[in-house]
């Protein structure tokens, strides 16, 4: 019998600054709902999937920045959609913003989970890279605040073994999907998929020359680009629309490890995005072109690790 994994990905329309918890999580039900009623055994919600994309302000006031963030999860608020999701036997994928105790230090991560079907979160992550910027650009029409709010992630890229058929699932965040080293260290972990939540404007703040189609294009070509390098599915779930005023891409989409969108959203609401995945379609391409074992040269890649930036050196 081939192994296959119907997922899901749950795009989420606008959160606004004034949306409760409560309200949020019963649409997370609401299409958590669907996804059981198309067959799914896996949901992959966005990332931040709680509230609006808060790092757009700049915000002085901690008190007021941390009601953005989660201090347990679940909560009492998103309680319901664990329990349905194990009365379902469901696995999923959720991002939220994370507020935690450690070593008598508080830290703030923009995290996300991998629950199992029978409820237990089997993995978290912790998002690397943070895109934007740390200080109050007062003339820009507005912020990306990520690292300001939040630390750089501490537990790297790692896998799980998920569902009946142990298919080895890995997670990222948003930004980590534009860098092929995200994919890379997961693929080398014997991953099959690799599962992620976004929140990307429209507009480019650092660049406002850049047109919008462009943005949806470098999104796909990214996510295109680390199934087929990798052989793996990828799911890319959206938090999408005008957003307190902000626009926000949609573009959710599922990706076999061709390369090839097999499934996309198309409006930037609240919208459920299905496919059946069939698990052994990488197998060919990770014994083939991409067979690691065979074919990478890691001696001819250490500067990926020794260095961070550009430094030119010319070999004439
Ligand atoms: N949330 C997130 O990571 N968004 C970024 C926007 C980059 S532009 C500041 C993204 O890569 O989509």
């Amino acid at each position: 019998m081939s192994r296959r994994l119907k997922v899901s990905a749950a795009q989420l329309g606008p959160i606004h600054r004034a949306d409760s918890r409560k309200s949020v999580v019963a649409r997370l039900v609401e299409m958590l709902k669907e996804a059981d009623s198309r067959g799914s055994k896996f949901v992959v919600f966005p990332e931040l999937a709680l509230t609006t994309f808060f790092p757009r302000w700049w915000m002085e006031d901690q008190a007021e920045v941390d009601k953005y963030f989660e201090a347990q999860m679940p909560s009492p608020e998103t309680l319901p959609l664990f329990e349905l999701a194990r009365s379902k036997g469901i696995g999923f994928y959720l991002g939220y913003a994370e507020l935690t105790e450690e070593e008598g230090k508080t830290r703030r991560f923009n995290t996300s989970i991998l629950v199992g079907p029978d409820g237990r979160t089997v993995g978290k992550y912790r998002k690397v890279h943070l895109p934007g910027h740390a200080e109050h650009r007062p003339a820009s029409p507005y912020q990306h605040l990520e690292k300001k709010y939040f630390e750089v992630g501490d537990l790297g890229f790692n896998v799980w073994k998920m569902f009946k058929d142990d298919i080895i699932v890995g997670q990222c965040i948003c930004n980590d999907r534009r860098w092929p080293e995200t994919f890379r260290v997961m693929g080398l972990k014997g991953a099959e998929m690799v599962v992620l939540g976004y929140n990307t404007p429209t507009d480019n703040v650092y660049a406002p020359k850049e047109p919008p189609y462009l943005r949806v294009f470098h999104h796909n070509l990214s996510i295109q680009a680390a199934a087929y390098q990798n052989g793996i599915w990828v799911v890319a779930t959206a938090k999408a629309g005008k957003e307190d005023g902000f626009w926000l891409h949609g573009g959710t989409a599922i990706v076999a490890p061709t390369g090839e969108i097999v499934a996309k959203s198309n409006t930037e609401e609240d919208e459920v995005v299905s496919y059946d995945c069939d698990m052994e379609l990488g197998e060919y391409i990770r014994n083939t072109t991409f067979n690691f074992a065979k074919h990478r040269r890691p001696e001819h890649y250490k500067l990926i690790v020794e260095r961070t930036g550009v430094k030119v050196e010319p070999s004439n």
